[in-house]
């Protein structure tokens, strides 16, 4: 298993967390999600296979910005 905190850019309430946790629950391989607005970071434990790029790139497709 594979756990990584992702910093975003551009959540900034509950409506925004929520949404990125439904949208990456729904990705292969995503164990658990959990986003924080204040904190802009969202913590994600996967499996090995999946590729953390594919996680920043879905947040990214949702109109958020990942800090690399
Ligand atoms: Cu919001």
């Amino acid at each position: 298993m594979n756990q990584a905190t992702i910093i975003t850019r551009g959540m900034n309430c509950d409506g925004c967390e929520s949404r990125i946790e439904k949208a990456l629950a729904q990705l292969e391989g995503v164990r658990r999600v959990k986003a924080d607005n204040r904190a802009g970071r969202v913590e994600v434990a996967f499996d090995q296979e999946l590729d953390e790029a594919l996680i920043q790139r879905r947040i990214e497709e949702l109109g958020y910005e990942v800090a690399k």
